[in-house]
């Protein structure tokens, strides 16, 4: 036994010593990834993954942080992220990531919780040891529950692999490539990321300020079918990395008779609505978000219960938790002329929705008179738009 012993400690003794110089020339390294960035000069987030594409060895860790609503979330190796989407995130569908559910309980909508949840409530976070991934299968932040994400997990998948890393809410544009090196290789250097993500938010920061200027101003219009101005207006306008958050123009003057053609086809990644007026918005979004146990399912005939606990997760048995959307959140709201009062609304639109991005056309038949019309957007409240009818 004695013998053994010694024996088995002489050889780690000697592995160690013919693996020690190596181990040392290539320790891991811990990369810090940043997913999304809020822009200065635009109502702007550039909504990309910086860096975007980085080569790592095995045993490396990547660390994502941010001060956005997204998730990190790593697709098994061989999945491309928009066949990952449509197998699990079609629009409109019950599948377990897309993020506007129905809901047949209600005829409503609901928020999917599986974008929500993390895969692991015990690696990952700040106080927790990373998380591994294997490449075999998903592993996922979840969105984060305080006011900034931050995940780390060691990759393991196998040498010569490549994966990528999407964000669950924004959809498969909003990606990274990782792509797992030999020891033989360099991986990325993180001194040649950051000087290539400052680059990136450059570029990102004066697109977004020129798209801001240049739908700011203007004042579009062609005639309809009975001779009256149809006015174009963005509910948010995107390019391939940015997203703006505001309605273009902010203001617009009609005559009475004329339409508003809110445009929805340039997002790349937010969904948003346009909704008149604006207190009634305000309600429909006091109304959302709002979790209630459900537990037969959606296939069982039995309703959505109020909570059972206060706080998350909400109900005894957390796999009955579901967010739920005041009715009038997602669909197409009112008859499309609009009065003043009543609810004009065009729904949730944009890549992920279940309306997708097609215009939306409202008509005004009353003069504003001395305060003009308002109206914001469900998914983003802060963004508002004013339209005065002579
Ligand atoms: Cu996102």
């Amino acid at each position: 036994m004695v013998v053994l012993r010694v024996r088995v400690f002489v050889t780690f003794a000697l592995l160690i010593g013919v693996l020690a110089p190596a181990t040392t020339a290539s320790a891991a390294t811990t990369y810090e990834v940043e997913i999304g960035r809020f822009l200065e000069g635009a109502p702007a987030e550039s909504m990309r993954f910086l860096p975007g594409s980085i080569d790592v060895h095995r045993g490396d860790t990547l660390h994502f942080s941010s001060f956005g609503f997204h998730t990190a979330t790593l697709l098994p190796v061989g999945d491309g992220p928009v066949e990952w989407f449509d197998t699990m995130a079609e629009p409109g569908t019950s599948d377990p990531y897309a993020i506007f559910q129905p809901d047949p309980d209600d005829g409503s909508y609901k928020f999917s919780v599986q974008a929500l949840l993390p895969s692991s409530f015990t690696c990952g976070a700040p106080a927790q040891p990373a998380c591994t991934f294997d490449g075999s299968s998903l592993i996922d932040s979840g969105t984060p529950e305080e006011a900034a994400l931050d995940f780390s997990t060691t990759v393991t998948a196998p040498r010569g692999s490549s994966f990528y890393v999407v964000c669950v809410i924004h959809g498969p544009k909003m990606r990274m490539e990782v792509n797992v090196v030999a020891r033989s290789e360099p991986a990325s250097d993180p001194a040649d990321l950051a000087a290539a993500n400052d680059a990136a938010i450059q570029q990102d920061t004066d697109s977004a300020r020129a798209l801001d200027e240049k739908f700011s101003a203007l004042r579009t219009w062609h005639k309809g079918p009975d001779g009256s101005r149809v006015w174009d207006a963005w509910a948010g306008v995107e390019n391939s990395n940015v997203a703006l958050f505001a309605m273009y123009p902010r203001k617009l003057v009609l005559e009475k008779g004329d339409t508003v053609q809110l445009h929805f086809d340039s997002l790349n990644y937010e969904p948003h609505s346009a909704t008149f007026p604006v207190d009634v918005g305000k309600e429909i979004v006091r109304g959302s978000f709002y979790p209630s146990c459900d537990p037969d399912g959606d296939a069982g005939p039995g309703p959505d219960n109020p909570p059972d606990l206060e706080a998350p997760p909400f109900c005894a048995d957390p796999t009955q938790l579901e967010l739920n959307f005041d009715p009038r959140f997602v669909p197409v709201g009112g008859n499309g002329t609009f009065r003043g009062a009543d609810l004009e609304s065009s729904g949730v639109r944009g890549l992920l929705s279940p309306l997708g991005d097609d215009n939306w056309d409202l008509a005004f038949t009353r003069t504003s008179g001395d305060e003009p019309f308002r109206y914001l957007c469900l998914v983003h409240p802060w963004m508002r738009g004013r339209v005065v009818v002579r």
